[in-house]
């Protein structure tokens, strides 16, 4: 029997980038392991990924091209070629382009990371075409328009030596579901007698195997940060060296965080103040006192809400004030991205926009919003809709108003895909993507510091192609015929890595092929002497850019939109905020179609306290229904104390038709957008639960 092994890169959007082992018998991938070579991925990988032939060979793969025959959404397709298929979609395109090409719109996100198959070929596409552009704010830009404020771009500490630390503080991330490796790190920093704190509204997986746990409400991060700050500068737990030579704006800053004593924070964040005077003092006595040092993994969980923007500016200030940078084990790590030296101007082709007229941007998080608007002169009605790498109308806020703009029968709706997802329902047209086995791509990554390269292992399935080839063939029947859309997979993917940049030094397409990852040359205390990416090279507490752009240019606490502090109205009739973070067994709404995976989480589940379960009448195991002005979601109630008082939690993300309501957390959540970033609230979101009557027939048929 023929047999070898691939080197591959897993593809997801989570922060650990494995790399992958992918065993070949005769044509076809039998195993996907991890490298126990590569240093971050230690040959271990998540369950999902371990299973990623179930989804390679899954029997309902899209194999065809196929063409709407039912109601949009209702999903009955009928197979065609791929000529016909592709010269309707350019047929389609031509003709809204003559009119004005704005009123085209690609629609992606990070189904796979890829630079390759992510936004190459398709952007370069879509330039040309001069579409709207599409701002990318589902996910992290809250987050790093903060860290591109403070730090100068999305750079932090090397995770690789947080075993070294002290102090390990998990804010806002359940690392055991989303960021397995830095968890098996942090377990090997508290073998060796490091402090494990988890800061989370929920008692997660994560949570219950710390130290300790503090329970903030979401979208109250910004005031326990304000004071934890409070307390260093009151009891002078502070770096001076390290302030005065690498931060600005620090006079400023003690003045803010003298608006926020202990008591004030505990009030906000409804924590005890106790949490945060250990809290800060154990940070800043192992930190300033023994020269110790200490982590602070922050994670995207923590900036879905209002403040989210000022709420992480305000936790990446901590480590600056006591000087935790000084040591490789020290530091913050929200996302390492910025490290990379990625040529995306060779990849995506910017020149190739329309001269003299930028086409307008369209956000993303508001998509629901967008397809509804009815337009007007210079901001056309969205008319073409392409899809590929994402399921917003699973995944995007207020699904009611997204599910019924896709239905729009005037809309052109066009998705790449590798299964029939709720948004591959609504498609005009469907067109069958390989999966990252059957193609070639060149990987960076948001938790560590390897470049990694993806060789394909297998042959497509069936007429499946690349996205890549897709677009490259679409380009050709738009007769665009600029050199760029002739280039093949690899050689894109070697346009990706910036020749001659110090940290890619020894880094080729060809060395990463045959090696399957390097890791980036950077110094392992990356700011142990400042030299921070912004453009005064210091950690900017005060942020000048930030005043000249009219925000304020001090971290603040920003409420939530929706709490019973701002919206009082509201929080009488919807007096509960709920949260929809990330199941271990799904990566967003990736692989909630594989059975196995879907069997472990097994049904939707909402957790809520006892005592507002018994206020509600609700007992473990009811069926109950959340709801708010925006829509319903039914689920299984999990009576438990994980949930905090006041708080509901609804692990995410399904796909609508796999629920036994056809709905999902998105119902319930809103439009509005982050205080930094344009980012979506997904956890700024208050609902009222109420159990089911079990007459209704919908809900004895599952039950
Ligand atoms: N298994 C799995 N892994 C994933 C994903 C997945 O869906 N499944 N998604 C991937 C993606 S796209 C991303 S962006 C990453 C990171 O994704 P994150 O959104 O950071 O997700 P989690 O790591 O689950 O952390 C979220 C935690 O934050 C908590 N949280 C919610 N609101 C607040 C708040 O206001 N304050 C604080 N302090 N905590 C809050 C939640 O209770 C939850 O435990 O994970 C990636 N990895
Ligand atoms: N309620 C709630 N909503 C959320 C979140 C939450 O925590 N709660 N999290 C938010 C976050 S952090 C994120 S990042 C977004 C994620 O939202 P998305 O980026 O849309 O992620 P997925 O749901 O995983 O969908 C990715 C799709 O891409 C497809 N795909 C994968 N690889 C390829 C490929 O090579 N080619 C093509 N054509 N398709 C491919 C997959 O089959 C999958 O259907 O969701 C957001 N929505
Ligand atoms: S999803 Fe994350 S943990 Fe799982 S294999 Fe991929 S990179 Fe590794
Ligand atoms: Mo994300």
């Amino acid at each position: 029997m023929a047999s070898r092994i691939v080197r591959a890169a897993c593809p997801h959007d989570c922060p650990d980038t494995c790399a992958l082992l992918v065993t070949v018998e005769d044509g076809r991938a039998t195993k996907v392991s991890g490298d126990p070579d590569h240093p971050g991925t230690q040959g271990v990988l998540c369950t999902k990924v371990a299973r990623y032939t179930e989804r390679t060979y899954h029997r309902d793969r899209l194999l065809t091209p196929m063409r709407r025959v039912g109601r949009k959404g209702e999903g009955k397709f009928e197979p065609i070629s791929w000529d016909e298929a592709l010269d309707e979609v350019a047929t389609r395109l031509k003709a809204i382009a003559a009119r004005d090409p704005q009123a085209i719109v690609p629609y992606s996100y990070a189904g796979t990371m890829g630079l390759v198959q992510g936004e190459s070929m398709a952007a370069r596409f879509f330039h040309k075409l001069g579409a709207s552009l599409l701002d990318r704010t589902i996910c992290a830009s809250a987050g790093a328009t903060a860290l591109r404020y403070t730090y100068g771009a999305s750079v932090g500490m090397d995770m690789e030596n947080v075993v070294d630390a002290k102090l390990v503080i998990i804010w806002g991330g359940n690392p055991i579901a989303s960021n397995l490796h830095f968890w098996t790190r942090a377990q090997e920093a508290k073998r060796r007698g490091a402090t494990l704190v988890a800061i989370d509204p929920y008692r997660s997986l994560t949570a219950e195997k710390c130290h300790r746990h503090i329970a903030p409400m979401p979208g109250t991060d910004g005031a326990l940060a304000l004071a934890i700050m409070h307390v260093l500068i009151r009891d002078g737990l502070l770096d001076h060296d390290y302030i005065a030579r690498h931060t600005l704006g620090f006079d400023a800053l003690r003045e803010r965080a003298q608006a926020y004593p202990p008591v004030r924070a505990a009030q906000i964040c409804g924590i005890a103040v106790e949490d945060i005077e250990w809290l800060a003092g154990l940070y800043g006595t192992l930190a300033v006192r023994e020269r110790q040092p200490v982590a602070i993994r922050l994670n995207y969980g923590m900036q879905r809400v209002h403040g989210g923007g000022q709420a992480v500016r305000a936790v990446a200030c901590l480590p600056s004030l006591v000087g935790a940078w000084r040591h490789p084990a020290g530091g913050l790590q929200l996302s390492t991205s910025g490290f990379f030296p990625i040529n995306e101007r060779a990849l995506q082709r910017p020149d190739l926009l329309p001269r003299g007229r930028l086409p307008r941007t369209v956000n993303m998080s508001t998509i629901g919003d967008a397809l509804l608007d009815a337009g007007s002169p210079g901001n056309p009605r969205l008319e073409a809709l392409v899809v590929y790498n994402s399921n917003p109308v699973a995944v995007a806020p207020e699904s009611g108003k997204v599910a019924e703009g896709f239905a729009r029968e005037d809309l052109f709706t066009v998705v790449l895909e590798q299964f029939r997802t709720d948004t591959a329902d609504y498609a005009d047209i469907l067109l069958p993507a390989t999966t990252q086995l059957e193609h070639v791509d060149v990987h960076k990554a948001y938790g560590h510091t390897y470049l990694l390269a993806n060789n394909a292992a297998i042959e497509p399935m069936g007429q499946a192609l690349p996205n890549t080839e897709i677009f490259r063939r679409l380009a050709q029947r738009m007769a665009f015929n600029d050199p760029c859309f002739a280039d093949s997979d690899e050689q894109i993917a070697a346009q990706a890595i910036i020749p001659g940049d110090a940290r890619t030094q020894g880094i080729t397409w060809e060395s990463l092929k045959a090696q399957g990852w390097q890791k980036l040359s950077l110094p392992s205390a990356p700011f142990a002497q400042g030299g921070f990416p912004t453009d005064s090279g210091k950690c900017e507490f005060y942020s000048e850019a930030m005043r000249s752009a009219g925000l304020d240019p001090l971290p603040d606490y920003v409420a939530p939109y929706e709490a019973a502090s701002s919206a009082p109205e509201l929080a009488d009739r919807y007096p509960l905020a709920m949260i929809s973070p990330p199941a271990r067994n799904f990566l967003n709404s990736t692989f909630v179609n594989i059975d196995s995976l879907r069997a472990t989480e097994g049904e939707p589940h909402l957790d809520i306290h006892p005592d507002d379960a018994a206020a509600r009448g609700i007992v473990n195991g009811a069926r109950v229904r959340a709801f708010n002005d925006r829509g319903s979601m039914q689920a299984r109630a999990r009576v438990t104390d994980r949930a905090r008082r006041g708080l509901v939690v609804g692990l995410s993300i399904w796909w609508k038709k796999l629920a036994p309501d056809g709905k999902n957390a998105n119902e319930l959540t809103s439009q509005r957008l982050t205080d930094l970033g344009r980012a979506p609230v997904f956890y700024d979101c208050l609902v009222e639960v109420e159990a089911c009557h079990e007459a209704n027939p919908a809900v004895a048929a599952v039950s």
